[in-house]
């Protein structure tokens, strides 16, 4: 494995519009970006914070993932998100230690990063991302 930096925290919120204010105007950052990723039926906001990103979402549909956690666990964080390097590498390796992946191989995700996801169950109850820049 070769992980580099947390490339991104994910959190869950009912509404972008009601959280972006907090993120903005109580803790000073900036959102950069809007971007809805349809086949994970989210909306996400990104804020920039050292070399490591705030991602909210926001679910699109009552069968997202995030419209799931929301309703089990309540908004919060959802996921904790791994620069990798050699993402499909890494997922072999993984693999390979019996660890579960919900993607065995890496898929377009927001900002067009090339990502996949472990199940918590797996990993000690964090669902983990790991995201690689295409290059
Ligand atoms: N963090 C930790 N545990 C989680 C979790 C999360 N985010 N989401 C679910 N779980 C737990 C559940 O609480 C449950 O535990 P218990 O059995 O103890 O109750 C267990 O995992 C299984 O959950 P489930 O409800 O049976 O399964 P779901 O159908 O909710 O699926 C998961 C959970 C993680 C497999 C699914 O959400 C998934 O595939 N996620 C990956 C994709 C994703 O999250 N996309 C949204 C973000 C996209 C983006 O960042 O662009």
């Amino acid at each position: 494995m070769n992980l580099s930096h947390i490339e991104h925290i994910g959190i869950a919120v009912k509404s972008l519009q009601d959280a972006i204010p907090f993120y903005e105007n109580v803790l000073g950052l900036k959102c950069y970006n809007i971007e809805e990723v349809v086949d994970q039926k989210v909306k996400t906001a990104f804020f920039m914070i050292g070399q490591t990103k705030i991602e909210l979402l926001e679910p699109t549909a009552p069968e997202s993932p995030i419209a799931k956690f929301i309703e089990k666990r309540g908004e919060g964080i959802h996921h904790l998100a791994f620069a990798a390097n050699g993402l499909q590498a890494s997922l072999d390796e993984l693999a390979g230690k019996g660890i579960q992946l919900l993607d065995k191989t890496p898929r377009k995700g927001a900002e067009g990063l090339n990502i996949a996801f472990l199940h918590p169950k797996s990993t000690i109850g964090v669902l983990l991302e790991l995201c690689e820049h295409p290059n």
